[in-house]
């Protein structure tokens, strides 16, 4: 049987060696396709060396021949087709199912597969990041990964493992109609972060999983730019909406009658709103929505396309709403009564000193209240979806006890990066989270490698990259970032203005390289208005409107809506709001801020990804036009560059495939040298892992670290796990002819 085993070893070998405490950094090219003899089978031509097609700037090649996938390591770079490509069918998943990472050409699956491998077989917590532009894929890409890791799970086809598969898949629709929109970037793009945790359990089989949202860009509930439109599920309530139900709803089909979504209303989308509606209707109930909870999300979505044609006006000194019909209708669909909604639309409660009164609103706050209303009850919406499908996947009943280890693989797909005409709030924050994954990236594949080789004393020559930490302290250090003098602005007592914020950038980061505004750079004409200020992103100069920041990062929504919600006789509305339930003398702590908050929640889940073994996803986006046929050749270039792939390529070509203490190699090898079997007698184990090397004339192929040993190329690892295995049979027969007693 072992002999068996051992023959048939191939791309098992490395994985048992990996198995056996090795690295896993195995498979890694050091010189160019001409010097590569790849340790299993060759791949089809689309190996890592297409990246030297990258580094020569021909990388139309990838493009125009439909192979969108390219290896760097453990890197996977992927270029959006931007049409169909038949390369994820069931035939696919099957050639990439348990095989080694180099086995097979350049795709998500070989990715998803090592990430699932590893998981499995080390028990390791592993995740995918996937990182890139607006547009770029990332989104498809999680599905693909998902999907992959859907169809080679679960061969026994237990119903609950299948259960938790089949809701994890079809989470994908529903967020997306919550969570996307089309932009000018791209027609779904994702307008919140999302990182999904699936775990597993001992055989490999999903059980459970967990989803973090983070924040959804909900300014655009009530106002778009040029060219896009609100979140898909306004429209797709419209178009796929039965006339019955729009009727309930008081709505009609026309989504121009809607100031709120009336902008987007004609605009041409690759979306099909009618169809899409049937599909998250059928995915809510597969997930365990309930039918009054569906109803409850239709409601809502009506509620805010009504609130957003409230028209108010004055009567003298008095703020009052014209259309009193519209308030009815929000009434009826908030399960509230018409005057509670009106008295919350235009007056505010307010505590003075022991007095309670209620503050009639101006025109101006009572629309402001109404749109922070509309964006919070949306909010509130999309984390409620999100927590209700956390609800039905949450791991119940798994006693590690009993069954081992839960581990988890975890799948970030965030907003990317992106430019707009106007930058706002939204964009920094979005800007800020991928600058906070470039790090991450720069740290574990640029970094740490680099000084390992260093502390290890290997001879290296430091190969240079942009450090973008610089800008992650522009935003983010603590007393000194623009979020905390962001906060100090938002902190004051008193009419604090955009401007008096700009202001204080200005007086605080004047000096800083990645930092400008047209008063400290009046020449510069790329800066063209006063309230404008730029930072110098990682993947770009990027000019942001200072106008709205103070509000959006405040985001104050008057404690009366929340009652008003909290006192609705709608259960899954009331659960919605639960700190409506504090009167106004009780609400005394003032809330972090916006930016805050998602300062906090990118730092865990940065320190999160840090806790697991990290597989890339790279994506690049080959033209502005969403377009299969247009490849620009600058914008590649460019973003090959920002992303730091050359660097990675040089690294990882100039370095070393694989590393091993000297005590847990020569654990592994030591039967494969007279010198070192069964025991050696030199003055150290770095000496007998020298012997042991120099007696199979690897000499050329490694370097001695101070504690570890590296071995260049995957050839010279494959043949030592050759030697291994052909001792291990020799000792087998040995031991058979020895019990033989022959
Ligand atoms: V954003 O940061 O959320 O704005 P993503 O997520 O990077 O962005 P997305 O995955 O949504 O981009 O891809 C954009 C569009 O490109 C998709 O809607 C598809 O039309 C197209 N695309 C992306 N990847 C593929 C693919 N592998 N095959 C075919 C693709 N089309
Ligand atoms: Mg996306």
């Amino acid at each position: 049987m072992l002999a068996v085993t051992l023959a048939g070893l191939g791309a098992r070998r490395v994985s048992r060696f990996l198995q056996a405490g090795g690295d896993r950094r195995v498979g890694v090219v050091r010189e160019g396709p001409q010097d590569y003899v790849p340790p299993l089978r060759r791949s089809s031509g689309h190996g890592e060396w297409e990246v030297s097609v990258l580094l020569r700037g021909d990388f139309r090649v990838v493009f125009e021949k439909g192979r969108i996938y390219t290896f760097i390591g453990e890197v996977v770079v992927s270029m959006n087709p931007y049409k169909n490509l038949n390369i994820y069918g069931r035939d696919m998943i099957e050639q990439y199912k348990g095989r080694e990472l180099y086995e097979r050409p350049p795709h998500l699956f070989a990715i998803a597969d090592a990430a699932y491998k590893a998981m499995k077989r080390r028990s390791k917590d592993t995740c995918i990041v996937i990182s890139g532009e607006s547009g770029a894929g990332k989104t498809e890409a999680s599905k693909y990964i998902m999907q992959y890791i859907a169809a080679i799970t679960n061969p026994g086809q237990r119903a609950e493992v299948e259960r938790v598969k089949n809701i994890l898949l079809k989470s994908n629709c529903v967020l997306e109609a919550f969570g996307n929109a089309k932009t000018n970037r791209n027609d779904n793009s994702s307008r919140f972060g999302k990182y999904m945790d699936i775990n597993f359990d001992f055989k490999g089989d999903p059980i459970g999983g967990h989803i973090n949202n983070y924040l959804l860009e909900k300014s655009r509930v009530i106002v778009q730019q040029p060219g896009e439109r609100s979140f898909h599920s306004f429209y797709q309530l419209l178009q796929g909406g039965s006339e019955q139900l729009l009727r309930s709803l008081h709505l009609q089909k026309d989504a121009s009658a809607y100031s709120y979504i009336s902008p987007g209303a004609q605009l041409k989308c690759s979306i099909n709103d009618g169809a899409e509606f049937k599909a998250v209707a059928d995915a809510m109930k597969v997930i365990g929505f309930k039918q009054e909870e569906i109803q409850t999300v239709y409601k809502i979505v009506a509620a805010i396309l009504h609130l957003g044609n409230l028209k108010f006006s004055v009567d003298g000194d008095t703020p009052i709403i014209e259309n009193s019909k519209v308030v009815s209708v929000i009434a009826d669909l908030l399960s509230t009564k018409a005057e509670l909604v009106e008295k919350a639309l235009l007056f505010r409660t307010v505590a003075t000193g022991r007095d309670i009164i209620d503050k009639q609103h101006t025109e101006q706050e009572a629309t402001y209240g109404r749109d922070a209303f509309a964006k919070a009850i949306y909010e509130r919406l999309f984390c409620w979806i999100v927590t209700h499908i956390n609800d039905v996947i949450e791991v119940k009943n798994y006693d590690t006890t009993v069954h081992g280890k839960n581990t988890v693989i975890g799948v970030l797909d965030i907003y990317g990066f992106e430019i707009f005409d106007n930058n706002s709030f939204e964009q920094f924050c979005i800007n800020y989270c991928n600058e906070k994954l470039q790090q991450l990236f720069i740290q574990l594949v640029l970094k740490q490698e680099q000084e390992e080789y260093q502390r290890e004393g290997i001879p290296w020559k430091h190969i240079d990259y942009f450090n973008n930490q610089v800008i992650v302290d522009l935003v983010e250090q603590q007393h000194k970032g623009i979020i905390a003098i962001l906060d100090d602005a938002c902190m004051n007592v008193g009419k604090v203005t955009d401007e008096m914020f700009l202001e204080a950038l200005n007086n605080k980061l004047g000096k800083h390289a990645h930092f400008s505004s047209r008063k400290l750079c009046a020449t510069d004409k790329t800066l063209e208005f006063d309230r404008d200020f730029r930072i110098k992103h990682y993947a770009g100069d990027v000019i942001y409107s200072v106008t709205g920041f103070i509000d959006k990062n405040k985001d104050t929504l008057f404690q009366d809506f929340k009652r008003l919600m909290y006192n609705s006789s709608n259960p899954v509305l009331k659960m919605m709001w639960p700190e409506g339930k504090l009167s106004i003398t009780e609400v005394t702590k003032r809330p972090l801020t916006a930016a805050t908050l998602f300062k906090n929640s990118m730092i865990a889940l940065v320190d999160n990804l840090t806790l697991k073994e990290p597989y890339y996803v790279r994506c690049i986006k080959p033209n502005d036009k969403k377009s299969p046929q247009l490849f620009d050749e600058e914008r590649c270039r460019h973003q090959v560059e920002y992303l730091g792939l050359l660097e990675n390529v040089r690294v990882r070509r100039a370095g070393f495939a694989y590393r091993q203490t000297y005590e847990k190699f020569l654990h592994r090898y030591k039967m494969i040298s007279e010198f070192t079997w069964p025991n050696h007698d030199l003055p150290s184990d770095k000496d007998a892992v020298r012997k042991l090397i120099e007696c199979h004339g690897f000499q050329h192929d490694v370097a001695y670290g101070k504690t570890k040993l590296f071995i260049r190329t995957p050839r010279t690892l494959f043949t030592l796990e050759e030697l291994h295995a052909k001792m291990l049979i020799r000792i087998v027969l040995f031991l058979q002819k020895v019990w033989r007693g022959t």
